[in-house]
C-alpha cells in the first residue's frame, strides 16, 4: 500500500517564535551596516531566516528533554539514552559522540586518511572543509541519473582508484543539499569499496530526506516506512556522520557510528584530542538528550511526510511562477546567474540583498566563494505553509524586477562568503508586504490519529458527550479557546525567570504596571481565572434583590449574580437572537431596553451594567465603540457602574479597527484604551486574550473603596493579594502575554482565522450564525439538522457526529446547555441551538482548518442521514458537563 501523505499538520503548535517585520527604512540601514552581506543581520533585523541548520521547531519532548542533561563529564545517562537511539533508529552498534559535523569529519580525517592520500566524494561541499587541509576531494558525482543526481558513478569511481592514492569514499546523502542518492547505487559504492578494502563514510544529516526521495523514485520501494529505508542506508555504509543539527532537529551536536569496533576504537582514541571525551564528544549533556530524542522521532512517517510535501509545494510554487530553481531537499536553490544575468560577479549576494531589501527575507550563500545558488532552505516544521506562500511571493516580487537588482562592488574579499564586504546603492525595487502570522512555531506537539472505528467505539463511550471524550483521542481540539493557547519563548522567559514568593513579587509589580497601562485602570487585582473575578465582583456590588442588566448571559457570570442575589436582565438588541442577521455590532446594549428598566425601577435598584466585549454566547460578536460611550455617558450621571467582562476585549477592539471607518488607522492598543475609558472596571478571564494558560484579573477605574473591599474577598477565597493564587510565574506570563496581544499583526491573524474557516463553510451552504465571531464559529443546527426535533438535542448530535467524520472536537451550545425549566420540567428550547467551532490563540494552522471545512462540508451533504438523541443519563445541574446520551432510532 503506496503511504499516505496528511492533509495538514500531524502536530499542533506548544510554542511560538514572535517574528518582528522590520520597515523598509530599517532594513535599509541594517543592510549597509552588514557591509551588503546578509550573512552579518541578526535574526531579529529578519523576518523570515531561510536557513535548515540548527532552526527546525523541536517536539515537546525535545525540549522537555534540554532539562534532563544529567551533565556528567564522563558517563552520563544521556549518552546511554543516544546510544539506545543509535541501535533503535540507525541500526549502528557503535557510538563516537562529537561536537558537530565538523567534529566528526577531523576525526575520520585523523583516523582513516593518511597523508597524501585524497577523498573520493559526490559532495562539493566537502571540498570547502578538505582543500584547505590539502586533502584533494576528487568529485564522483555523475549528474546524469535525472532523479537521482547525487550519484556516484561507478566508472569513473574506478578509474579513480586505480590511478590515484583514495582512502575512503565519502557520500552524502543529499548532496550539497541538491543532490539525492539512490539506494541502489549507494550498494553498488559499497561493493566497489569492500573489493578495495577501505571505508565508505555517509554523511547523512538529511538521510530522511534521500530516504523519502527513495520511497518516492525508486522502483520497488514505494511500500516501504522511511524508517526502514533509513536503517538500510545506514547499514550500508562502513561509517554513518550525522550532524545533529539537522534531521535530529537538534541546535548542534553530532554522532559518528559503525559497526567495526576497530573502527570505532580509533574514534574514541582521537575524540579525547579534538572533542572531549568518548562519552560526550564536546556535546553537553542536554544537547545529548536532545538529539536522542531527535533520533528517536525523525523517521515518524506522518512527520517525514507533511514536511516533504511542504518542500514539493514550495519548490512547485517557484516554479510555476518561473524562478528558475534546483530543487533542494529542504527548498529551492535559486539559481542567481540566471536570474540576475547582468551581475557577472557575485549574483548570489546581490540576489540576497535585494531579496531582503524587498522583503525582509533573509537567505544567504554558503561555503567558499563561488557558488552560482542561492538556497531558500525551509526551517523544518517552524513555518506555516501560509508563510511560505508568502516567501515564495516575496521572492517572485524579486525575480519579476530583476532586471534592476543593484550590483554589488566588492569592497573587501577573502576565501569564505562571510567574509565579503561590499558597496553597493539600495536599488529601486517594488517592496512585498508579507501578510501572515507574525510568528514561528518554536515547538510542537504531535496529534492523535485515529480511525472512523476508532472514533465510533470513543463516541459511544463517551455517551455522545464531546466534553467526555478525551484529548488523546482527538485529532484536532475545538473544544474551547480558554487556556489553550501557545505560549510564546518570551512569555516562557519570563516565567522561567520569575523569583517566586508567597509575599511581594518582582512579577506582581511588572503584571499591575502593564496592566494600568493597559487598560488605563489604578487597581490591579490577580485572581487564578475569570470567574474568580466574578465571584468577588457580583459579592462586592450587589446587594439582594438588585438587577444587573447586561448583554446576554455568561453562565458562570450570572451564576455568581444571582449567588449574590441579583436578577440579571438581558438588554442586548435583538438582532443578538437571530443568526441569520448580519448587523456587525450584534454585541450592543439596547439602550431603549436599558432606559426602560432604569426608568421602570429607579436606577438604585441596579447594582451595574455587565458588559461584555464579544460576546461569547451571541457568537463571540463584537460591540461598538458608540454603543459603549453611550451606555456610559447614560449610566455615568446617573451613578450605574458599568463593569466590562473584557476577556475578549482585543478582539472586540479589532473588530472596531475592521468595521469602524474612523478606527482604521488607530493601533489597537489606543482602541484598547478608549474602550477602556467608557467602563468603571472590569473582569477577565486572562485563559483567552492573555495568550496564557491559565490566569484573570479583577480592576477598578479609580475607586480605591472597592478595591479595599475585594482584596478582603480575595485573601478568603482566592490566596494572597499579591498572587491571587496564582504562582507569580503565571504573572509574569500574564504580563508578557499583555503586550503580545496587542501587536495589530498578531490580533488580525487570529480573528481572520475565524473568517477563513467560515467563508469556506458559507461557500459551501453550511448555515453558520452570521456574522462569523472573533474566537469560534458557530453552526447553526436548526437549519444544518431541520429534521431533528430540538428535544432530540441536534446540536449535541451535531457535535458528535462531528467528532466521528473528523477526529475534530467542538462543543454544544444549546437546547442541552440551556437545561430545563425547573417549573415545567421542560427543555427551554433556545432560538439560538448551535455547535461552537472555538479556536485556540497561535495553535493551529489555516492547514487545520481547511480538513475542519472539508469534514464539515462532507457532513452536511449527507445531513439527512443524522438522527436525534436522547439522554441516558441527565445531571440536575449543569448538564451538559456530565450528560450521557443514545442514539434514538432512525
Ligand atoms: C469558554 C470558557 C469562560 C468565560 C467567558 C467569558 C466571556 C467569563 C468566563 C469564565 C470556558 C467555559 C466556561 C463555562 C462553560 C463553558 C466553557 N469561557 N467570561 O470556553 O472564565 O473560565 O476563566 O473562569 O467566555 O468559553 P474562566
Amino acid at each position: 500500500m503506496p503511504i499516505p501523505v496528511p492533509s495538514h499538520e500531524p502536530h499542533k503548535i506548544k510554542t511560538v517564535r514572535l517574528v518582528s517585520f522590520p520597515t523598509l527604512e530599517e532594513r535599509k540601514r541594517h543592510l549597509a551596516e552588514a557591509h551588503f552581506n546578509v550573512f552579518n543581520l541578526t535574526p531579529s533585523q529578519v523576518n523570515f531566516d531561510m536557513t535548515s541548520q540548527g532552526t527546525s521547531a523541536m517536539s515537546q519532548e525535545q525540549i522537555a528533554g534540554q532539562l534532563l542533561g544529567d551533565e556528567a563529564y564522563a558517563g552520563a545517562r544521556n549518552f546511554d539514552n543516544l546510544c539506545r537511539a543509535v541501535r533503535d533508529r540507525l541500526g549502528h552498534t557503535y557510538v563516537c559522540p562529537t561536537h558537530n559535523l565538523l567534529g566528526c569529519v577531523k576525526l575520520v580525517v585523523s583516523t582513516l586518511v593518511p597523508a597524501r592520500t585524497g577523498v573520493a566524494s559526490n559532495a562539493r561541499g566537502l571540498a570547502d572543509t578538505l582543500t584547505p587541509r590539502a586533502i584533494p576531494v576528487p568529485s564522483i558525482r555523475t549528474g546524469t541519473d535525472p532523479i537521482f543526481t547525487g550519484n556516484a558513478d561507478l566508472g569513473r569511481l574506478e578509474a579513480l582508484l586505480e590511478s590515484e592514492p583514495i582512502s575512503i569514499l565519502w557520500l552524502q546523502a543529499f548532496a550539497d543539499g541538491m543532490h539525492p542518492v539512490s539506494l541502489a547505487n549507494l550498494q553498488a559504492v559499497r561493493v566497489a569499496a569492500d573489493r578495495r578494502g577501505i571505508r565508505l563514510v555517509l554523511d547523512g544529516s538529511r538521510v530522511i530526506e534521500n530516504a523519502w526521495y527513495i520511497q518516492r523514485h525508486e522502483s520497488g520501494q514505494s511500500d516501504r516506512a522511511v524508517s526502514d529505508i533509513v536503517r538500510q542506508i545506514v547499514k550500508t555504509a562502513h561509517v554513518l556522520a550525522l550532524d545533529g543539527a539537522q534531521d535530529p532537529k537538534s541546535t548542534t551536536g553530532g554522532i559518528l557510528t559503525t559497526d567495526n569496533p576497530a573502527d570505532h576504537e580509533r574514534f574514541i582514541n582521537e575524540v579525547v584530542l579534538y572533542e572531549g571525551l568518548h562519552t560526550y564528544g564536546g556535546m553537553s549533556g542536554r544537547t545529548m538528550e536532545v538529539l536522542a530524542r531527535g533520533l528517536d522521532e525523525m523517521c515518524d512517517e506522518a512527520e517525514v511526510q507533511w514536511v516533504m510535501r511542504v518542500t514539493e509545494q514550495f519548490t512547485e510554487d517557484l516554479r510555476a511562477r518561473g524562478v528558475p530553481i534546483e530543487r533542494g531537499c529542504d527548498g529551492a536553490y535559486l539559481e542567481a546567474d540566471r536570474i540576475l544575468p547582468h551581475i557577472p560577479q557575485h549574483a548570489a549576494h546581490a540576489l540576497a540583498c535585494a531579496l531582503y531589501l524587498t522583503s525582509g527575507v533573509r537567505a544567504s550563500v554558503p561555503g567558499l566563494v563561488g557558488g552560482r545558488h542561492l538556497p531558500i532552505q525551509i526551517p523544518r516544521l517552524a513555518m506555516t505553509t501560509w508563510q511560505l506562500g508568502q516567501v515564495a511571493e516575496a521572492i517572485a516580487n524579486v525575480h519579476r524586477q530583476s532586471g534592476q537588482v543593484a550590483p554589488l562592488e566588492l569592497q573587501s574579499g577573502g576565501r569564505w562568503n562571510d567574509q565579503l564586504r561590499f558597496r553597493s546603492v539600495f536599488a529601486d525595487l517594488k517592496p512585498y508586504e508579507f501578510d501572515c502570522y507574525p510568528f514561528l512555531i518554536h515547538t510542537i506537539e504531535r496529534i492523535p490519529d485515529s480511525s472512523r472505528e476508532q472514533r465510533e467505539r470513543a463516541i459511544r463511550e463517551a455517551g455522545y458527550n464531546t466534553f467526555l471524550l478525551r484529548s488523546a483521542d482527538v485529532t484536532i481540539d475545538l473544544l474551547t479557546d480558554s487556556g489553550t493557547s501557545a505560549m510564546s519563548i518570551d512569555q516562557w522567559a519570563a516565567y522561567d525567570a520569575t523569583r517566586p514568593t508567597s509575599a511581594t513579587s518582582d512579577a506582581y509589580r511588572t503584571f499591575v504596571k502593564t496592566f494600568r497601562e493597559t487598560y488605563g485602570y489604578e487597581h490591579i487585582i490577580p485572581v487564578h481565572q475569570g470567574r474568580a473575578a466574578e465571584h468577588i465582583l457580583s459579592q462586592i456590588m450587589i446587594r439582594p434583590g438588585q438587577m444587573v442588566p447586561g448583554n446576554m448571559y455568561f453562565t458562570t457570570t450570572k451564576a455568581h449574580q444571582e449567588l449574590a442575589g441579583g436578577v440579571f436582565l438581558d438588554v442586548i438588541v435583538d438582532q443578538a437572537h437571530d443568526p441569520e442577521c448580519d448587523f456587525p455590532w450584534k454585541g450592543n446594549i439596547d439602550l431603549s431596553k436599558l432606559r426602560r428598566v432604569v426608568e421602570r425601577d429607579g436606577a438604585a435598584r441596579i447594582a451595574y451594567i455587565s458588559f461584555e466585549h464579544c460576546v461569547n454566547m451571541a457568537g463571540g460578536q463584537p460591540v461598538s465603540m458608540d454603543n459603549m460611550r453611550e451606555v456610559y455617558a447614560y449610566c455615568s450621571p446617573k451613578r450605574i457602574p458599568v463593569f466590562y467582562d473584557a476577556t475578549r476585549a482585543v478582539e472586540n477592539a479589532y473588530f472596531i479597527q475592521k468595521r469602524d471607518p474612523r478606527y482604521r488607522e488607530t493601533h489597537i492598543r489606543d482602541i484598547l484604551r478608549e474602550m477602556m475609558l467608557y467602563g468603571d472596571g472590569c473582569t477577565v478571564s486572562g485563559k483567552k486574550d492573555f495568550l496564557v494558560n491559565i490566569g484573570g484579573l479583577l480592576a477598578f477605574k479609580d475607586n480605591a473603596a472597592w478595591r479595599v473591599e475585594a482584596e478582603e474577598l480575595l485573601r478568603v477565597y482566592e490566596g494572597g493579594v499579591a498572587d491571587g493564587g496564582l504562582a507569580p510565574a503565571d504573572l509574569a506570563a500574564m504580563a508578557r502575554g499583555a503586550t503580545e496581544m496587542l501587536d495589530d499583526r498578531y490580533i488580525r491573524t487570529r480573528v481572520e482565522q475565524a473568517g477563513f474557516l467560515a467563508s469556506r463553510l458559507i461557500d459551501a451552504g453550511v448555515p453558520i450564525v452570521m456574522p462569523p465571531g472573533s474566537h469560534a464559529i458557530f453552526l447553526d443546527a436548526r437549519r444544518f439538522l431541520p429534521h431533528i426535533d430540538q428535544d432530540e438535542y441536534p446540536a449535541q448530535r451535531l457535535a458528535a457526529e462531528i467528532y466521528v467524520e473528523t477526529g475534530v472536537r467542538v462543543m454544544e451550545r444549546g437546547n442541552v446547555s440551556k437545561g430545563r425549566d425547573p417549573e415545567t420540567g421542560r427543555n427551554y428550547r433556545p432560538s439560538l441551538e448551535l455547535v461552537r467551532l472555538t479556536l485556540p490563540r497561535r495553535v493551529y494552522t489555516n492547514d487545520h482548518m481547511r480538513v475542519v471545512a472539508d469534514g464539515i462540508i462532507r457532513l452536511y451533504r449527507r445531513r439527512e442521514t443524522i438522527h436525534g438523541l436522547h439522554f441516558a443519563y441527565e445531571p440536575a445541574h449543569l448538564r451538559f458537563f456530565q450528560g450521557r446520551f443514545a442514539p434514538t432510532a432512525a
